[in-house]
């Protein structure tokens, strides 16, 4: 198994049980129109990690590895907000209110959907998620364990908020996490710069981080191991 260069020392990566995962590439969250903006967030903070993520997943892919994708949503009857959430943040357009580009951050509409850089391929597994946790009233662990999968690449927006969350919580189910730090990004960078921190203080006492360039370097020398 090859060790690639992370934070807070190099992670094993054992390609037999390792999956991506693609946290909430939404249009709500990246584009104008959408449930961020409607926050008063700066999209233009998440744009970057957009393309690594596009390079990871075609990598990965390549490898004929997992990738698996998360989007933030909830049913069209709301039977599945709190209120608590709905009213946080004091939002211009609250979730299930009509947008530009549909009701915001319901399941099925157009701005709940992928952006097309980063969206599914027809065989991927797709989670719609009702909370910030990608295990929270989903069926990713049982998915993980069905295929003995035990290693987390992880990607997407944002960092401090679902994608940090999904760590925290894999990492308690005994999950391997390693967040890719250019794959990921948020609306306040300072908040990232502190969360790639914070995950892998203490000698990583949430995981690790790394450069997408290590993984895709050691992926492009690696064939298909199926
Ligand atoms: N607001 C914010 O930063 N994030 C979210 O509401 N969801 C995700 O992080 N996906």
């Amino acid at each position: 198994m090859p060790f690639i260069e992370a934070d807070p020392f190099p992670f094993q990566f054992d390609f037999d049980h390792a999956a991506l995962i693609c946290i909430d590439m939404q249009r709500d969250f990246c584009l104008p129109g959408g449930f961020a903006e409607s926050l008063g967030d700066k999209i233009e903070n998440i744009q970057p990690c957009i393309p690594v993520i596009a390079k990871l997943q075609a990598a990965f892919r390549r490898c004929r590895l997992p990738v698996i994708h998360t989007k933030e949503c909830h049913k069209p009857d709301l039977s599945d907000l709190p209120v608590a959430k709905l009213n946080r943040g004091n939002p211009r357009i609250k979730i299930g209110e009509s947008g530009p580009m549909g009701r915001i951050l319901i399941d099925g509409e157009p701005g709940t959907d992928f952006i097309p850089e980063n969206e599914p391929w027809v065989n991927e597994h797709v989670i719609s998620k009702p909370g910030k946790d990608a295990f929270y009233a989903t069926d990713l662990d049982e998915y993980l364990m069905r295929r003995k999968i035990t290693g987390l690449v992880i990607t997407g927006v944002t960092t401090e908020v679902c994608v940090q969350t999904t760590m925290r919580c894999a990492n308690d189910r005994g999950y391997d996490c390693v967040l890719v730090e250019d794959g990921t990004d948020s609306y306040f960078p300072e908040f990232k710069a502190m969360t790639l921190k914070a995950l892998t203080a203490q000698g990583g006492i949430v995981g690790w981080t790394c450069k997408s360039e290590a993984l895709l370097s050691m992926l492009a020398k690696e064939q298909s191991p199926m």
